[in-house]
C-alpha cells in the first residue's frame, strides 16, 4: 500500500513536471514569417517533448502591446516573447546597432555584426533575468512613397512612419515628422492620413497591402532589423534537462530557418510589390548619397552617446 501510493506520487509529480503551458506575445500578425517561423518553433518543441512543452503564440498584439513584450517576459506574465531588437536601444545602444543606416546591408553583413552584437546583447539581458534564444532579421529596409523620390530633399514635410529611435531620428534628418506606428496598423495610418511614407521591408509592404496607399518602392536596402525571441530565466532553469535540450534545439532550427526564409522573401517580396502595381525604381546615386549623409550623422551621434559594450560590437564588426 505504501508503495503504492509513493508510486502514485511519483506518477503525480512525474505528469506535472512534464505538462508545461506557455503563453508567447509577439506584436506582428500571422501571416509575417517572423510569425510563421515562431509557430513552426513552438510545434517543435511541442514535438519533442511529447506535448510536455506547450507554447501559445499570441499575435498582432493581442496579449501584450509591442511596446511591453519585454517587461511582460521580465515580469513574467508571460514565459516567453518575440520584439524588435533595436526597440531596447534607449536602455543601451548596443540593442539598435542593427538599424544604423548603412552600417550592415547584406544577410552575410547581419550576420557578422549578430555575431558580433550577441555576447553583449545576451549580457545585457542577463541583468535583467532574461535569455535570448534566436534572432532573425527582416530584409533590407526600403522606401515607399507616392511618387518617385529623387532626393533626401523630397522627403522633407512628409508624415513618415517610424518603428524606432533611428528611423525616427531619420527621418527627422531629413525633415520629415515621424509618427510610430505598429507594423499591424500601417494599413489604417495610411487610410486616415496619419503617415504618407515610410521604410520598411518588402515582407511588411507585402503583408501591409502598400499598393492600396502608395505608388512606388525603392530598394536602398540601409538596414536589416532584427527581431529576437527572449525567454525568462527562472522559467527556463526551472525546466528539465530533456525539455531544456528541446528548446535550445528548436531555437537553433528557428534561427536557421529564420534567416533562410528572411532571404527568400526580400527576393519574392519585391516581386509581389511589383505585380500588385507598385513602381519599383532602383535609388538614383544623388538619394543614396543623401542617405547616406544621414546615416554618417545617426553613426556618429550614436558614437557619441554610446555604452563601451556598445562600441565593443563596433569594434567586433571590423569598423
Ligand atoms: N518590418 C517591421 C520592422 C522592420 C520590418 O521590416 C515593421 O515595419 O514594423
Amino acid at each position: 500500500m505504501k508503495h503504492a501510493l509513493v508510486f502514485a506520487g511519483a506518477l503525480v509529480a512525474a505528469t506535472s513536471a512534464h505538462a508545461e503551458s506557455w503563453d508567447m506575445p509577439t506584436p506582428y500578425g500571422d501571416t509575417t514569417f517572423h510569425t510563421q517561423n515562431i509557430i513552426q518553433f513552438a510545434d517543435d518543441v511541442r514535438a519533442a517533448t511529447d506535448g510536455g512543452l506547450d507554447i501559445t503564440v499570441h499575435s498582432a498584439g493581442s496579449l501584450f502591446p509591442h511596446a511591453e513584450i519585454k517587461a511582460a517576459v521580465r515580469n513574467r506574465q508571460v514565459q516567453i516573447g518575440e520584439f524588435l531588437l533595436s526597440r531596447l536601444s534607449n536602455e543601451d545602444l548596443a540593442y539598435g546597432i542593427d538599424s544604423q543606416p548603412f552600417v550592415a546591408t547584406s544577410y552575410e553583413d547581419a550576420e557578422k555584426l549578430w555575431a558580433a552584437q550577441r555576447p553583449v546583447v545576451t549580457e545585457l539581458l542577463a541583468e535583467q533575468g532574461l535569455m535570448p534564444l534566436f534572432s532573425v532579421p527582416w530584409p533590407a529596409q526600403g522606401l515607399y512613397t507616392n511618387g518617385e523620390i529623387a532626393a533626401v530633399e523630397d522627403l522633407s514635410g512628409l508624415r513618415f512612419r517610424a518603428y524606432n529611435a533611428a528611423l525616427e531620428e531619420m527621418a527627422t534628418l531629413a525633415g520629415a515628422a515621424p509618427v510610430q506606428i505598429e507594423a499591424s496598423n500601417i494599413p489604417q495610418a495610411f487610410a486616415t492620413g496619419q503617415v504618407e511614407a515610410m521604410i520598411t521591408s518588402s515582407s511588411t509592404g507585402v503583408n501591409s497591402t502598400a499598393w492600396d496607399f502608395v505608388t512606388h518602392y525603392t530598394p536602398i536596402n540601409a538596414w536589416l532589423p532584427k527581431n529576437i525571441v527572449v525567454v525568462n530565466q527562472r522559467v527556463f532553469d526551472r525546466l528539465d534537462a530533456d525539455t531544456q535540450t528541446a528548446v535550445l534545439d528548436a531555437a537553433a532550427a528557428a534561427e536557421t530557418r529564420g534567416w533562410e526564409m528572411s532571404a527568400s522573401e526580400a527576393e519574392s517580396k519585391t516581386a509581389e510589390l511589383a505585380a500588385n502595381g507598385i513602381t519599383v525604381y532602383e535609388p538614383s546615386a544623388t538619394l543614396v548619397d543623401g542617405l547616406q549623409g544621414l546615416g554618417a550623422t545617426m553613426l556618429d551621434n550614436w558614437n557619441t552617446k554610446a555604452s563601451d559594450g556598445a562600441k565593443s560590437i563596433m569594434t567586433g564588426y571590423g569598423n
